[in-house]
């Protein structure tokens, strides 16, 4: 893959990474997307079970999902985009991920600092006391389970719709986009807000602003290069033109 000189140059130059990332990043483990026709559950959209209300409303029919989502995620590993942010820490003087999805991957791909803003759906806690759990240890595939400790029903840690992001997390992550010298937006389609204000965050404050993704999107217009094609075969390419580079 040919990249313009402009960005090999860039690439040379920069210390600072911020790789942003979104549900596409996973499609090729295997994971579907939120807005992807794969994206239906039993013919919900995300948008009708990523809410606290729904979960209130039908707490086995939300849990039920998760637990779909999960099995997937458990037999799903880092694909070659997961794992070349990885191996992009080799180059760079400081790499961090910001991402929106919630299936650990780039922590299981090796990432060193990574900012998952929506939550992980691998951690779960009880909603009445606040006790956390490790989700393995529920195995009901569709009755939400209730807290050992106060019979509270038991939700997973992430961010449903509604829901503030964790603010700790959410100022780590913008600050990470103040300093940064390149902002990669890879598999997001950056609608759902305030997580798409890191890429907006990070072109004001300077950052050199790269999309990667199989289609345009909103953000397309801001960005200084638009990577069209999946996000393995790119940040692979990415990674080796790094290599040669040395
Ligand atoms: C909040 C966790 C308010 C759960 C998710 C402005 C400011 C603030 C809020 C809002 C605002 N405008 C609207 C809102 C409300 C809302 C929102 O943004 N709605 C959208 C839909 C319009 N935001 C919220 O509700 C947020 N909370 O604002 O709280 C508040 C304020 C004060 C006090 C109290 C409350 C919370 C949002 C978080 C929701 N949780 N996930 C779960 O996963 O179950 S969001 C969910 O969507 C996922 O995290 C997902 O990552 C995210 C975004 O989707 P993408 O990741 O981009 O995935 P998508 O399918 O959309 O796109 C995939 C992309 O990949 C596509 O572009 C595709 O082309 C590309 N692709 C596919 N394959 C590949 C590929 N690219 C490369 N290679 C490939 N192979």
């Amino acid at each position: 893959m040919e990249f313009p000189q402009e960005f090999i140059e860039k690439l040379k130059k920069s210390e600072s990474i911020l790789f942003f990332t979104g549900a596409g990043i996973s499609a090729e483990s295997g994971i579907p997307t939120f807005r992807g026709k794969e994206g239906l559950w039993k013919n919900y959209r995300p948008e009708e079970l990523a809410n606290f209300d729904a979960f209130l409303e039908n707490p086995d029919r939300v849990w039920e999902w998760y637990q779909y989502r999960r099995k997937i995620i458990r037999d799903a590993t880092p694909n070659p985009g997961h794992l070349a942010i990885a191996a992009m820490e080799n180059y760079f003087k400081k790499v961090v991920v910001v991402t929106q999805n919630i299936d650990n991957l780039h922590n299981r791909a090796g990432s060193k600092e990574v900012y998952e803003l929506h939550g992980n759906i691998e951690r779960s806690y009880c909603i009445n006391c606040k006790t956390f759990y490790d989700t393995t240890q529920f195995k009901s595939e569709s009755k939400v389970p209730h807290c050992p400790k106060c019979g509270g029903l038991i939700r997973p840690d992430v961010v449903w719709f509604g829901e503030m992001l964790p603010s700790d997390v959410l100022a780590s992550a913008q600050k990470a986009a103040e300093q940064c010298d390149i902002c990669f937006v890879v598999g997001a389609s950056a609608v759902v807000y305030p997580a798409a204000y890191i890429p907006i965050t990070a072109k004001k404050s300077g950052a050199y602003l790269v999309e990667i993704n199989i289609q345009p999107t909103e953000l397309t217009p801001l960005a200084n290069l638009s990577l069209i094609g999946k996000a393995g075969e790119i940040l692979q390419a990415i990674l080796k033109q790094m290599i040669e580079n040395r």
